[in-house]
């Protein structure tokens, strides 16, 4: 596999998200998220960690933007902190916040690397958590009001936006199995988050539309591959469900402008959306986008028929809560996820077939592995290379079989804080070291050197 067996105008970039990397968290008068309250909750976090310092990246982007430079990556794709920008989530915007962004994004673009830019990965202003976060619909009306502000202020600098990251993690995690922030657990109704983080994506677009004519703008879901464990009809409902709660309920209404009537069935939840998604909200929510993102990184393989523990803890399937996720003994990152390239392909296959012509983009792919030092003293990652280049692979066989994918972002450029698993998951072609702030290249990030040049790649061994 070599550069050359992709399209020319193929993008490779890495990606990052501002709450995982940038750490000070207090500076500039940035305002509190709920993460920042999330971190302070006992338990929550595997290494009671904070990302207070995290990467240091808001002092040290300079240094980040450099590296990726040397390493040749053509796009960036970052997110921009909502409490840094409206610290209280509201009125004016905050002139540090911005100035970061802007000397960001004008240091990618000096370098020849271009920006993408994420309105929205996980870090809501705590002060709108306060008035019920996305389970009330004004934070769409929110985050409409924030990302007309970032499209004031970035858009002669940005042209590449993704409103939201992830709406299943924020929606699904945060409100219904309470694992990210804000932590809560309120079953089914974590749905109603759902609509809103669609809802205020439809707000984003429309106004960044209105504020950058030439924006291209799409957004991030996080879709998995799912099969049935076994051919019986309950574990075909169960395969029919996750891929209905995972991936449908995020495709549909974007793609196709309805959501999948028996997803809110599973849900419980018919009667509120019928009520509360209105016509005009699908209509916005399905508004023409220019291309969509994928984050892709496992497969699901489940079945039907469990019994859920009386004290077993909130599950991030409301409804669904007897469908059992199955090891199928094929290999695993650390952070338990199967390896399964093909899925990739899979994934993209679903959304190309609601939205034909569709322009998609991988806005993630990439592994966890825990940090081997060779005899050398090089940091060796063979098993994320390995990772890699299978997945690029499945990059490859998805283009030839006709699919529309522009691009391939790498979760993550530098090791970074794992949400819930803190600093004890690196996901980096970069080592940081966390004392010294210290970033080395890995092997990986120096075998994707040679991918991005199309030199024939060092071994991987
Ligand atoms: C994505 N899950 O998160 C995020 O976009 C990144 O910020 C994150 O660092 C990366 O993947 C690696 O985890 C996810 O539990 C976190 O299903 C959790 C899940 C999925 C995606």
């Amino acid at each position: 596999m070599r550069r050359s067996d992709l399209p020319e105008s193929f993008v490779l970039g890495t990606a990052t998200a501002a709450y995982q990397i940038e750490g000070a968290t207090h500076e500039d008068g940035r305002g509190e998220s709920i993460w920042d309250a999330f971190t302070r909750v006992p338990g929550a976090i595997a290494d009671g960690s904070t990302a207070d310092v995290a990467d240091d990246h808001y002092h040290r982007y300079a240094e980040d933007v450099a590296l990726m430079g040397d390493l040749g990556f053509d796009a960036y794709r970052f997110s921009i902190a909502w409490p840094r920008i409206q610290p209280d989530g509201k009125g004016a915007p905050n002139r540090a916040g911005i100035d970061f962004y802007r000397r960001l994004a004008g240091g990618l673009r000096d370098r020849g690397i271009t920006p993408w830019a994420t309105l929205y990965h996980w870090d809501l202003p705590q002060a709108l958590e306060d008035r019920g976060g996305w389970l009330e619909r004004d934070t769409a009306r929110r985050f409409a009001d924030y990302a007309e502000q970032v499209s004031d202020a970035l858009g002669d600098l940005v042209t590449d936006w993704i409103t939201l990251n992830e709406p299943w993690c924020s929606a699904f995690l945060g409100y219904a199995s309470g694992h990210h922030a804000p932590g809560r657990t309120v079953g089914s109704r974590a749905a109603h988050a759902a609509h809103h983080l669609l809802l205020g994506h439809g707000h984003a677009l429309e106004a960044l539309r209105a504020t950058v004519p030439s924006a291209r703008v799409g957004t991030t879901l996080n879709l998995y591959s799912v099969q049935p464990a076994g051919d019986s009809t309950a574990d075909a409902d169960a395969a029919r469900r996750i891929d209905g709660l995972s991936n449908r309920l995020f495709l549909d209404p974007v793609l196709t402008g309805s959501y999948p009537a028996d997803v809110l069935d599973d849900l419980g939840e018919t009667e509120w959306f019928a009520e509360h998604a209105t016509d005009d909200d699908l209509r916005l929510i399905s508004a023409p986008i220019d291309f969509l993102g994928v984050n892709y990184y496992s497969r699901h393989t489940v079945a039907s028929g469990f019994t859920p523990a009386k004290d077993a803890p909130a599950s991030a399937y409301p409804g669904s809560e007897h469908v059992r996720f199955v090891k199928t003994g094929a290999p695993v990152t650390q952070m338990g996820w199967e390896i399964h390239p093909d899925g990739m392909v899979d994934v993209l296959r679903q959304a190309n077939a609601l939205a034909p012509s569709l322009p998609l983009y991988i806005t993630e792919n990439g592994a966890a592995y825990p940090d081997r030092v060779d005899a050398d003293g090089r940091i060796d990652d063979g098993a994320r290379t390995e990772y890699l280049e299978a997945h690029l692979e499945a990059a490859r066989d998805a283009i030839d079989s006709g699919l529309p994918l522009g691009g391939y972002f790498i979760w993550s450029l530098i090791d970074n804080w794992e949400w819930a698993w803190g600093y004890s998951r690196r996901f980096g072609l970069v080592h940081v070291d966390y004392r010294t702030q210290r970033r080395t290249p890995k092997r990986s990030a120096a075998w994707m050197a040679d991918f991005l040049r199309d030199a024939v790649p060092a071994s991987r061994a």
